[in-house]
């Protein structure tokens, strides 16, 4: 028999009553932690994020988290972005600014970009931050002091053409192990190894495609060989539950047995080491990156030791497969080096979301980039939440299709959840005055009875799974139960019972227990839907007239939660279809390459004077050139000159004859820039000459300089040159 004591007031409204908690398996779980820190991996600042990053692992570990904060355990969530390394400097050459520019710039773009989509990170911070430095810096004394390092000159890989150091994912070449031919230095995407560049067969360039060359060059090793021993017992032996795709990479790693590894590298970017004699050596990227979410957890509280100190916290990395080796060996090696920090005791890592079918590629710009999902889909991030869960690469990788989205949205979120809160809402109001009603004991059935027992069971199917790390089987309990209460309104048919107005009279008892039931288990769904879809929930609680309050996690399974009485405000839909239209856009967009999302890298192109053709279009990627110290670009002259003739040379169709006066003297310049400009339009025009190349003679006229220039966005040839007038001669610094 179902006891209903006195129903209570608005309780989530305005008061602060607490329902005991219920308590159930879980619990055991928690018994051995008092706090959690939970990481997401640092993405690089070289680049927006597409939805396969947010699938990797942003979106489980938000999920994860507003589960552990609804439940009132202790958490905090640490992310950031990581700004060193070579992804960083590449960026910046290829773009042709400083790195600090790039890093700047995308780690506002990507912090916005996970704010649009509601992932709550407690802190999101960056690792140029000085604090994060002097974390660093300090790690890497601690380890150097205690003699942890090995110091070695080695010969190491170095692209001459473009003038740098090749670190790791810059070397391609044949796997030694299973053969792929785009195995990357340190790794082989294909069959998972571990690798070093010297492992590579026939190594080449990834920038300049050249066969590198080797040059000495002097590091701090860390021995990974030392901790093999009590890697394999803590990880292989101690942690079986990791998930079979991590687990599996981190022993076939162990199997194959672990080597020294350079902790430093040759570059200006990046943490400084902090030694006598270092000048030009920066901490490895790998290094210094997961010290990051210990600064950043620094940062964000004072009392930040009591998550990385204590071993009754349960530290969490989300992550995607391509870092499984830096988080479950590398690290934990450098902690376990280090002393007095906890270690991971899990790394949900997943695998890779594919796009249409294609593997996700930011150069060939084949990408569904947040930032467009945001513009494009204005104020439906839990439509995009939901379906990267529901299709979430856990074990496998996994594909995103815009179809699947459409029929995700249409038939699960519209016609389910949707349908069933939209009915719901709609009903009470028609046939119960807006307010909700009482359930009446004496004619409760069978039916209300099961929905009511089985409330309870959601809330711990969600719960093991969640505990688990498997998204998708949550989620699809949550939709289950809106499925259920679909079903359940379909088989009480309340509208039926209320044909005319006597039949409503007369039914009256059965039509408020139908609804009050159906308001109970919408409000069941607002708080477990809520960690997947935090907009939606908010949104359920708002016409539900309660607050977020109502969403904790311990108020779940249970069947009181709306005040008999209380009046709710009027529905608003839900979810919106998605139509046909809309499909066809999105893929035209990806399959046109043209997403606005990653801003196609320019470098400004100096065009040899002969030289008209049509400049690359917007997209087309340029090849960067080499590194050049300070000392090379001083010895160009670049002066701001005014042109004062222009004529058409004879028998040359695309070279004009300049004069251009910078103010000590006039030069005759030959451009080629005939077909797109007359000479009578560029009188009077400034330009930017370099005014010390070496003389060259063609068609019978001596060049005495060259005009810089560059392409627009439409491939048309334009002058570089100040938007203010500026004195003739002006050097350019
Ligand atoms: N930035 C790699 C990546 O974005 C790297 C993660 C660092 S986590 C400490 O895939
Ligand atoms: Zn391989």
């Amino acid at each position: 028999m179902i006891k209903f004591a006195n129903c209570l007031g608005e309780r989530f409204a305005d008061r602060s009553g607490k329902l005991a908690f219920d308590n159930i398996a879980l619990e055991s779980q928690m018994t051995n932690y008092s706090r959690y820190l939970v990481t997401a991996a640092l993405p690089y600042a070289n680049g927006p994020v597409h939805i396969g990053h947010l699938a990797g692992c942003y979106l489980p570990a938000d999920i994860y988290v507003r589960w552990l904060r609804a439940r009132k355990i202790d958490v905090k969530f640490i992310c950031g972005t990581d700004e060193h390394g070579v992804p960083i400097t590449i960026k910046a050459i290829q773009e042709g600014v400083s790195p600090q520019t790039v890093v700047d710039r995308y780690h506002e773009d990507i912090r916005a970009s996970f704010e649009g989509m509601g992932i709550s990170f407690d802190i999101f911070s960056r690792t140029s931050n000085p604090l994060h430095h002097e974390t660093a810096q300090a790690f890497f004394l601690k380890l150097f002091g205690e003699g942890r390092f090995r110091e070695q000159e080695t010969e190491q890989f170095f692209d001459e053409e473009k003038g740098i150091f090749l670190a790791d994912r810059y070397i391609v070449g044949t796997c030694p192990v299973c053969g792929y031919e785009k195995a990357y230095g340190d790794q082989c995407e294909r069959c998972g190894s571990s690798l070093s560049p010297d492992d590579l067969i026939r190594p080449r360039s990834a920038l300049s495609q050249k066969v590198p060359v080797k040059k000495k060059t002097r590091h701090w090793y860390m021995p990974l060989q030392e901790y093999e021993d009590w890697l394999k017992d803590w990880l292989l032996e101690g942690h079986k539950e990791w998930k079979p795709n991590v687990y599996g990479q981190c022993k076939s790693w162990l199997d194959q047995g672990l080597h020294s590894r350079a902790m430093t590298r040759d570059s200006n970017w990046g943490v400084k080491v902090p030694l006598p004699g270092a000048e030009g050596k920066v901490l490895y990227v790998w290094f210094d990156a997961p010290i990051g979410y210990i600064s950043a957890t620094r940062e964000l509280c004072p009392d930040w030791e009591r998550y990385w100190k204590s071993q009754d916290t349960r530290l969490v990395h989300f992550i995607g497969k391509d870092n499984i080796v830096f988080h479950c060996i590398i690290f934990p090696a450098m902690l376990k080096a280090h002393g007095g920090y906890v270690l991971p005791d899990n790394v949900p890592a997943n695998e890779f979301l594919n796009i249409e079918g294609e593997k996700v590629s930011t150069s060939r710009n084949w990408a569904v980039w947040v930032k467009d999902y945001l513009e494009d889909f204005e104020g439906q991030q839990d439509v995009l939440r939901y379906v990267l869960c529901s299709t979430a690469p856990e074990t496998k990788d996994n594909d995103f299709t815009w179809k699947d989205f459409q029929d995700r949205n249409n038939g699960e979120l519209v016609a389910t959840l949707g349908n069933f809160v939209n009915r719901t809402m709609v009903l009470m109001h028609k046939l119960c005055s807006g307010k909700v009603p009482p359930f009446h004991e004496s004619v409760a059935d069978g039916l209300d009875r099961k929905i009511l027992d089985s409330l309870p069971a959601f809330r711990q199917k969600v719960d093991g799974n969640l505990e688990q790390f498997h998204f998708r089987e949550a989620l699809s309990s949550v939709m289950e139960l809106a499925r259920d209460g679909n079903k359940y309104l379909q088989e009480k048919e309340p509208w039926i019972l209320a044909r005319t107005p006597e039949d409503q009279a007369a039914n009256q008892t059965q039509i408020d227990n139908c609804i009050h039931l159906c308001l109970q288990l919408s409000a069941n769904l607002a708080i477990l839907i809520h960690p997947f879809l935090p907009f939606t929930a908010r949104k359920m609680c708002h016409m539900m007239k309660v607050t977020d309050r109502m969403l904790e996690w311990e108020h779940a399974g249970k069947s009181r939660l709306l005040s008999v009485g209380y009046s709710l405000r009027p529905p608003e839909l839900l979810f919106r279809k998605v139509e046909d239209e809309e499909v066809a856009a999105q893929l035209s967009k990806l399959h046109s390459g043209r997403a606005a999302g990653q801003p196609s890298p320019e470098p400004i192109k100096i065009l040899p004077m002969e030289d008209t053709t049509p400049g690359p279009a917007a997209s087309a990627p340029q090849e960067s050139k080499p590194l050049i110290q300070f000392e090379d670009f001083a010895k160009l002259d670049l002066r701001i000159g005014t042109i004062t003739e222009a004529i058409k040379l004879e028998k040359a169709d695309k070279l004009l004859q300049l004069t251009v006066d910078i103010g000590s003297e006039k030069r005759t310049v030959l451009s080629g820039i005939a077909i797109q400009y007359k000479p009578e339009d560029l009188i009077g025009r400034q330009v930017t000459l370099v005014a010390n190349l070496a003389p060259r003679k063609m068609r019978g006229v001596e060049s005495q300089g060259m005009v810089l220039m560059a392409h627009d966005r439409d491939g048309k040839l334009v002058f570089l040159a100040s938007a203010e007038p500026v004195r003739e001669g002006s050097p350019v610094s």
